[in-house]
């Protein structure tokens, strides 16, 4: 392996290119009419156009990424995170064009795509799932039948699904079948499939995921993340370690997650997603056969870079974790900087970024893929760029965000950046009492409640406030400073610049 289309655009492209250059690989990049001067095609050592802005006709064109691919005579395919990554028949295209495919094998994609098949693969293998059936429900019926056997509520989910589309919360016989309706249209809608199933629905979990990696030798896990803090499905804030998680359940999750990879011939970095309810048990839900947005908070706390992991596992060597060395160390916290409005619905927002003012400092890290000058387009994905922090305990880490968030400037789009802030300051997340609902029952962290005109006031105020500020920071020279000369001195002891 000496050279990696990467299939993606913004901050995976740019945090796969620094990979592969670390791991002495030459990096493609492809773009969009849209991207064409964007980061991730500087950063690359070759870039190749592949077609117009909207992501049909370049990003998820498999027929464009594989001609690129030959044309920039790369050898393997990155596919990131969104667009194509779990798609088996991509896996399946770049395996036939004889490039390699930096991902699991695309009959691991497939197994893990079929939620229905996937359940019966993690029941053989004694991994535990939420109580409920195993194959598609196809007759009213039998689905009222079947959803009194797993008792109520119960939720009707899309076998094709995942991240949340077709799915139904029921808590009476009543709405059952109104239910499988909808869920089976909006699948098929969303998948072209309309296969429906039950399952007990979970009151008020967390959502724990678990790192794993495999190399085809060994599968490892890489703990847990706590992913409860989202919005419709978007995860806004993602931490690692949890607090939920003691050393025994950990490593007992762990162990179902290294299960589930091995059940399906998993090779490469992967997640398996739990529901951890509040008495301790757990259930594997789904797996993402990709890298994670959410990948860093892990990478920080136990040393590992899992890019990097990726590429050597796709190039057959052995990775580089040991699993004695697999500890985490201190707290990672990493919050998803959006092109979203909160006081318009979280709406995303559009512009060009006149300035932006990025964190710096110990245990600041900024995956990005944005910079000043560029369009914030309706093409793709809001998310700007990830700020992530690491400080040797949870409390250190929330502070060390809340400097970071405040370092922060982002002028010419509306981001969510205030409502990190809020959400940073809130003593039931600092006491880290959080659960998937956890932002629908705080809509009030959610909201803009201040009003324009007092945006206007508290802006003056902290001009003068800062203003304030700088002149109670000016040296003022004393008698043991070293005076360059007269003038300067004179000058320091008056104020002046
Ligand atoms: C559930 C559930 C409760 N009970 N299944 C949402 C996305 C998909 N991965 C599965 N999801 C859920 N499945 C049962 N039986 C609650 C959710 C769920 C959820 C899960 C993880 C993170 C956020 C969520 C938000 C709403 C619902």
């Amino acid at each position: 392996m000496k050279r990696v289309l990467i299939a993606n655009r913004g901050e995976i492209a740019l945090r796969i290119i620094r990979a592969c250059h670390e791991e002495g690989l030459e990096a493609v990049a492809v773009y969009s009419a849209a991207d064409r001067r964007s980061p991730h095609v500087r950063a690359a050592d070759h870039a190749i156009a592949i077609g117009p802005a909207p992501p049909a006709e370049s990003y998820l064109s498999i027929e464009r990424l594989i001609a690129a691919a030959h044309e920039s005579g790369a050898d393997a395919v990155h596919p990131g995170y969104g667009f194509l990554a779990e798609r088996a028949a991509f896996a399946e295209a770049v395996e036939q064009a004889e490039l390699i495919f930096v991902g699991p094998p695309s009959a691991a994609i497939r197994a893990m795509g079929d939620k229905t098949e996937a359940r019966r693969r993690m029941q053989e293998a004694g991994v535990p799932i939420v109580p409920g059936g195993s194959a598609p429900v196809d007759d009213p019926a039998a689905a009222v039948a079947a959803a009194e056997e797993i008792g109520y509520p119960v939720m009707v989910k899309a076998a094709a699904g995942g991240g949340g589309k077709g799915m139904r919360v029921v808590r009476d016989p009543g709405a059952l079948s109104a239910a499988l309706e909808t869920a089976a249209s909006e699948s098929l809608k969303a998948f072209g499939d309309s296969s429906v199933y039950l399952e007990k629905f979970i009151e008020h979990p967390r959502h724990i995921e678990i790192q794993v990696l495999a190399d085809g030798e060994r599968t490892v896990h890489l703990g847990e993340r706590e992913c409860s803090i989202q919005r419709r499905h978007q995860k806004l804030v993602e931490e690692a370690p949890s607090v939920a998680l003691s050393v025994d359940l950990r490593e007992w999750m762990g162990a179902a997650a290294v299960s589930a990879a091995q059940a399906v011939g998993y090779r490469g970095a992967g997640t398996c997603e739990f529901l951890l309810t509040e008495d301790g048990s757990f259930y594997f839900l789904e797996m993402n056969t990709r890298i994670q947005v959410e990948h860093p908070v892990t990478e920080l706390v136990y040393g590992v870079d899992l890019v990097r992991e990726q590429l050597r596992i796709a190039g057959g060597l052995p990775m580089r974790v040991h699993p004695g060395w697999l500890n985490p160390r201190g707290w990672a916290l990493e919050c998803r900087i959006t092109s979203e409005d909160p006081a318009n619905g979280f709406l995303p927002s559009t512009g060009r970024i006149e300035y932006l003012r990025v964190p710096a400092g110990p245990g600041v890290r900024w995956d990005s893929g944005v910079e000043i000058g560029d369009e914030v387009t309706l093409y793709y994905d809001s998310l700007l760029a990830k700020l992530i922090v690491w400080a040797p305990d949870r409390a250190q880490a929330i502070t060390r965000m809340t400097q970071a968030l405040d370092e922060l400037v982002v002028v010419g789009v509306a981001t969510n950046q205030a409502f990190h802030r809020r959400l940073m300051a809130d003593p039931d997340f600092r006491k880290g009492e959080i659960d998937i609902q956890f932002l629908e029952r705080r809509a009030d962290l959610l909201a803009q409640n201040v009003s324009p005109g007092r945006i206007l006031d508290l802006a003056v105020a902290a001009a003068l406030a800062e203003d304030h500020a700088r002149h109670a920071r000016r040296p003022v020279a004393t008698a043991e400073t070293a005076t360059p000369s007269e003038w300067a001195r004179q000058a320091r002891s008056e104020g002046l610049r």
